[in-house]
């Protein structure tokens, strides 16, 4: 007999952070507002967290859950809606036994004695399409390869065993004009190690190119950027300690007493190439875009100054200190990677999950578009920054609502030509809404949006694959 499930009175497990548990078909999502664009058609996935069984600790944190993936399909006329359980191992076994056996965020040494040794990657926080494959990303495992219309789990992609880690980021970058995909592998060799691995993939979903290299310490990368011509990795000083992890302790810390270290290397370089930028303690998970100017580079982040996870707490027990993710422009000389890089605050409106038009991907780029938080901060809104006017346009979702990260999807040439789709949390009627903007005027609101019954608790990351691209593989924008 297994043990009733009760879930913990704990502030994450609140209003809408309540855990979910439920798979949804629903065929034609009700269109309450505007007219779905004729050109609109492909599907949106997005990944993120739920709680199968209740944690096996009492102080769950909100980027740990088994991996949900969604899925919006636009066609034939309507949008219908999917969500799955990613079903791998660890979901099964847990699924077996009616409960959690799996512990701390990524920390091994508290799982159940029981599953010693078996998988516990969640697949909770991306999904792509490349090489014709859909695949669930986690940062700590390798990506997993998911059915594009049932979401099965067909099982690890290696990419021919020529990965040589064991892991991948959940945030690759996407060249479309060369239908490359740019990767990293970071604590590539297991836990707390400081291997580090740069990746080339190309259209055919082969890995072409790599770069391995030792990371300053056991750091913790959740995202990085690349220009047209370099890699840009920042290593923000959270990082993770054998000791404590065996202690049974978080499997991240803050260390305000080291520097961030960033390298900067060329696509195709190699190791001996990396140039290494220091910089006082600062940290940001999300990256905006990079590009070159001249000898200079930029990167364009959300930065915190200070430590951008108040769940993974400072080595030392000092108090966590709250800051607000300010979009910021880091700025580079390739010529005096000595004299470390400068830092601008780009606006003062706290903003995160930084979406770009890809198409503009590590090149000069005009827009931005965050999830911002204009006071009063319980609620979000949608932001659109104009790097060339400094100008900040915002779309507020309304009374009681949020937004989920949007994603920008192409409709003609140009930078911002396009539309932004993203869920909205209808939290005081605790459902969602799928909301697609005009990319080029937010501020008029939805030109179409749908009405979901049900609440997509959160979806981290994901994609935009258009139709044609779900049947070639390849990208073919405007
Ligand atoms: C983040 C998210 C993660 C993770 C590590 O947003 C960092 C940052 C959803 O999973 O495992
Ligand atoms: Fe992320």
């Amino acid at each position: 007999m297994a043990e009733p499930v009760r879930f913990p009175n704990i502030p994450l497990y609140e209003g809408w952070g309540a855990p979910n548990r439920v798979e949804s078909d629903i065929l034609g999502l009700e269109l309450i507002a505007g007219e779905l664009p004729q050109d609109l058609r492909g599907c949106l996935f997005r990944c993120g967290p739920d709680r199968q069984f209740p944690s096996l600790f009492k102080d769950d944190i909100f980027i740990d859950g088994e991996g949900m993936m969604h899925g919006w399909y636009f066609r034939d006329g309507q949008v219908d809606y999917k969500c799955r359980w990613v079903r791998n191992e660890r979901f099964l076994l847990q699924e077996k036994a009616r409960r959690s056996l799996f512990g701390r965020y990524r920390n091994r040494y508290t799982n159940d004695p029981s599953v010693a040794g078996k998988d516990q990657g969640t697949a909770n926080t991306s999904a792509i399409w490349h090489g014709k494959k859909l695949l669930a990303l986690k940062e700590d495992s390798l990506p997993m390869e998911v059915d594009p219309y049932t979401f099965e789990v067909k099982g690890y992609h290696n990419y021919n065993g020529k990965v040589n880690a064991l892991s991948m980021t959940a945030h690759p970058k996407f060249d479309y004009a060369k239908n490359e995909l740019l990767s990293f592998s970071y604590q590539a060799k297991g836990d707390a190690t400081t291997d580090f691995l740069l990746h080339v993939v190309d259209a055919s979903g082969d890995i072409v190119h790599q770069i391995a290299f030792h990371m300053p310490f056991p750091a913790m990368v959740h995202d990085f950027a690349v220009t047209d011509t370099h890699f840009v990795v920042p290593f923000f000083p959270i990082m993770t300690d054998m000791e404590v992890i065996k202690a049974g302790g978080p499997y991240y810390q803050w260390h305000q007493d080291k520097e961030c270290h960033v390298a900067i290397v060329p696509r195709r370089g190699t190791a001996d190439q990396i140039q290494w930028f220091k910089g006082p303690a600062c940290s940001a998970g999300h990256m905006m875009n990079a590009f070159n100017e001249g000898s200079m580079l930029h990167l364009d982040l959300c930065l915190y100054e200070g430590n951008c996870f108040a769940f993974f707490p400072a080595y030392d027990g000092s108090e966590y200190k709250p800051c607000p993710p300010l979009l910021t422009r880091m700025t580079f000389d390739l010529h005096h990677p000595e004299a470390g890089f400068s830092k601008r605050v780009l606006g003062p409106m706290p903003s995160e999950m930084p979406q770009i038009d890809e198409r503009f991907v590590g090149k000069p780029y005009r827009y931005g578009y965050t999830i911002s938080f204009a006071p009063p901060r319980r609620v979000s809104q949608l932001g659109v920054w104009d790097h060339q006017t400094g100008e900040l346009k915002l779309w507020n979702p309304g009374p009681d609502s949020s937004i989920q990260e949007p994603k920008f999807v192409p409709r003609g040439p140009g930078e911002g030509n396009g539309y932004l789709v993203m869920p909205v949390n209808r939290v005081a009627e605790n459902r969602s809404d799928l909301a697609v903007l005009d990319a080029q005027n937010v501020e008029a609101g939805p030109i179409a949006l749908f009405k979901m019954p049900i609440r997509v608790k959160a979806s981290f990351h994901g994609m935009w694959v258009p139709a044609q691209t779900m049947q070639t593989g390849l990208y073919n924008f405007p």
